[in-house]
């Protein structure tokens, strides 16, 4: 019989060094990937692309009990249409500053999306609403078939699990979880409680800064506490960079106040300062209440109307949306 690694799904084989699911000896429970990502925090590229892990999704039965997970800092509700019973679970909210009403957020999610059952807001790392969604997952999970944990990578699939089998099963495994994109890459059952959970790969988004970036960086610009939202006020011809990677270029007088890893560096300065302007830029004619998402980067809460120019040294996605908070 094929042996699974625990720890993100692949086949064992003790056959090829360089590919996935390789481990010296059979009788271990994880592959060497894992092993290494678990203990050391090393990462080691996978040969794995997009197209692989849609394939993996297209397996799940559309009748199934679907757990969609995507992160409150990086909203992404793409793959939700595949499946015909979700629950929503809005992860991360330790996060966003305390002061955030779960109840706005629910009522946002759900003016995004019409077919789903129920929505939960979350953090693994708090433990905060686990037996809730856990009581949530059994409600719904009446003929006690697989339930799918699904979600782009990062939303926090693999972590959820994992608290989900701490707290409420006497299992001693983990599954592996990293800040990095592709940990899991292959579907891993378990059993919590009586029920059987399917953790499964995340997609990574095409427009995703993400792809962008170099492991440190990645390291650099996740958020790990929570977030200080840094506010400004801008006069027209005033510019703000976000370390190396943003620019913006303000038209109008504006209040802004941005979401983003404490640690990164925002620096006010003037549009004839030269810095990042030789690259292509996208023009917003924004209205009033609206964000600026930069994806899994950061996004922007502006009050007020106005044209801005962004400039971005990576080739990300940048889009708008009504405030989220
Ligand atoms: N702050 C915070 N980070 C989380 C939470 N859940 C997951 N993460 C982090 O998000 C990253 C991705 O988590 P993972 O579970 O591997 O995501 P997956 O790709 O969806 O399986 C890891 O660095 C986790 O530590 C949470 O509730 N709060
Ligand atoms: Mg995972």
């Amino acid at each position: 019989m094929i042996k699974k690694c625990l720890g993100c799904g692949i086949n064992l084989q003790i056959i090829d060094k360089e590919k996935e699911g390789y481990t010296e000896d059979l009788n271990n429970e994880i592959c060497e990937r894992c092993f290494k990502l678990k203990n050391y925090g090393e990462y080691k590229e996978v040969s794995f692309t997009n197209e692989d892990y849609t394939k993996i999704l297209n397996t799940i039965p559309k009748e199934s009990l679907v757990i969609y997970l995507t992160s409150l800092l990086n909203i992404n509700l793409d793959y939700i249409n595949k499946f015909n019973n979700i629950i929503i679970v809005l992860t991360k909210k330790d996060l966003l500053p305390k002061s955030v009403q779960d109840y706005k957020l629910i009522n946002y999610i759900s003016n995004m999306v019409t077919n789903y059952l129920d929505i939960e807001i979350i953090s693994s790392i708090k433990n905060y609403n686990l037996d809730s969604l856990l009581n949530k997952i059994k409600k719904y999970n009446k003929d006690n078939k697989p339930v799918y944990f699904v979600g782009m990578t990062n939303s926090g699939k693999s972590t959820l699990i994992n608290k989900l089998i701490k707290n409420y099963s006497n299992k001693e495994i983990e599954v592996t979880t990293s800040l990095y994109p592709s940990t899991t890459l292959n579907k891993i059952e378990l059993e919590i409680d009586n029920l059987k959970i399917i953790d499964t790969p995340g997609i990574l988004a095409k427009g995703s800064i993400l792809n962008s970036l170099s492991l440190k960086e990645i390291k650099k610009i996740t958020p790990k506490k929570e977030i200080k939202p840094r506010s400004y006020q801008l006069k027209k011809e005033d510019s703000l960079l976000i370390e190396d990677y943003i620019r913006i270029d303000f038209y109008d007088d504006n209040n802004i106040t941005i979401y983003i890893a404490n640690n990164l560096k925002i620096t006010k300065m003037k549009h004839s300062n030269p810095k990042l302007k030789n690259i292509k830029k996208k023009t917003f004619n924004l209205e009033k209440n609206k964000d600026i998402v930069i994806e899994d980067l950061c996004f922007i809460k502006l009050t007020k109307k106005g044209k801005i120019d962004i400039y971005s040294s990576y080739n990300v996605n940048i889009y708008e949306r009504n405030n989220l908070i």
